[in-house]
């Protein structure tokens, strides 16, 4: 048996501070057009599609952060969008961030949305692992204030009934988490959508900076083998507002594998055709029913930090 389904990430280029939201929208539904073109069924969008990565600044003025932010999806900005993609038949993966009024106040979350062929939202997911600071840090050429400008995801890591199969989302640094995979690993995922906007370079840690791409890879390689399951992963890329954003958008196979790469810095189609029944191995050889231990997994779920045991050397 055969489950194929074309998917594509759909990298970005730099997003420029003012760049209007209807060129990023033209630029996006033009990588639409391309994946139409090419028989793609869903195509995957970055993180924080539609603008460039704000983190970056330390950013004051209140009413000069909400331009950054959605308040509806799809919204008078992005209705093009989707019906350029409902024209097409193509669905999609979008991460923007949202910011929801509620009790005279308003909350920030970096979402994605998983749109069908159809133009119809199916599942929505909040980024849970912020990366960051929630302060400024004197001293480094860029910011990451993620902490300062959105809150951790309340809605866990869903997967959804779409495209023939079982899909999951996260966002960015959620790749780096091995409790991101297990959890919708757990509810069959059979492939996981993720948009990241990753510094080729880290400024507080330059002794990692010859291994980014290496970082990159290796957790998600090492999720989608432990779990059985594919993964498209969307960068935003190239200079933007003075970083270098890493590309190496990528499409992951169960085996582990990297089968997919883009090759530029720019606006680029990685279109991949996938077999969803290609997960079935990996799921019989790990067979999580019967060979998971969860009382040995406590700690997992009831703590945060590393407790070392009692006499370790400090
Ligand atoms: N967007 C995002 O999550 N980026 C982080 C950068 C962390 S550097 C403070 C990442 O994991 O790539």
């Amino acid at each position: 048996m055969t489950r194929p389904l074309v998917v594509a990430a759909a990298q970005l280029g730099p997003v420029a501070y003012d760049e209007p939201r209807a060129s990023v929208v033209d630029r996006m539904t033009a990588l639409l057009r391309q994946a139409a073109a090419h028989g793609v069924e869903l195509a995957v969008f970055p993180e924080a599609a539609l603008t460039t990565f704000f983190p970056r600044w330390a950013i004051e003025d209140e009413a000069e952060l909400d331009r950054f932010f959605e308040e509806e999806m799809p919204g008078p900005e992005t209705q093009a969008l989707f019906d350029e993609a409902t024209r097409l038949g193509v669905g999609f993966y979008l991460g923007y961030c949202e910011l929801v009024r509620e009790n005279h106040g308003k909350r920030r979350f970096n979402t994605s949305v998983l749109v069908d062929g159809g133009g119809h939202i199916v599942g929505k997911y909040r980024k849970v692992h912020l990366p960051g600071t929630a302060e400024p840090v004197a001293g480094l050429p860029f910011q990451h204030l993620e902490q300062a400008y959105f809150e951790p995801g309340d809605l866990g890591f869903g997967v959804w009934p779409a495209f023939g199969g079982l899909i999951g989302m996260c966002l960015c640094n959620d790749r780096r988490w091995s409790e991101t995979y297990r959890v919708m690993g757990l509810q069959g995922v059979e492939l996981i959508l993720l948009g990241y906007n990753s510094p080729a370079q880290l400024p507080d840690h330059p002794e990692m900076n010859h291994l980014r791409t290496f970082h990159h890879l290796v957790g998600m390689q090492a999720g989608a083998y432990e779990n059985g399951t594919w993964i498209v992963a969307s960068a935003k890329a190239g200079p933007e507002g003075g970083v270098e954003m890493m590309g190496q958008s990528c499409v992951i196979a169960p085996s582990g594998e990297v089968v997919a790469l883009s090759t530029t810095r720019g606006d680029e189609l990685v279109a991949c055709r996938i077999d969803l029944d290609a997960t079935a191995p990996y799921k019989a050889f790990f067979d999580f029913a019967a060979n998971r231990r969860p009382e040995c997994y406590r700690p997992i779920t009831d703590q945060a930090g590393a407790t070392p045991p009692e006499g370790a050397c400090k």
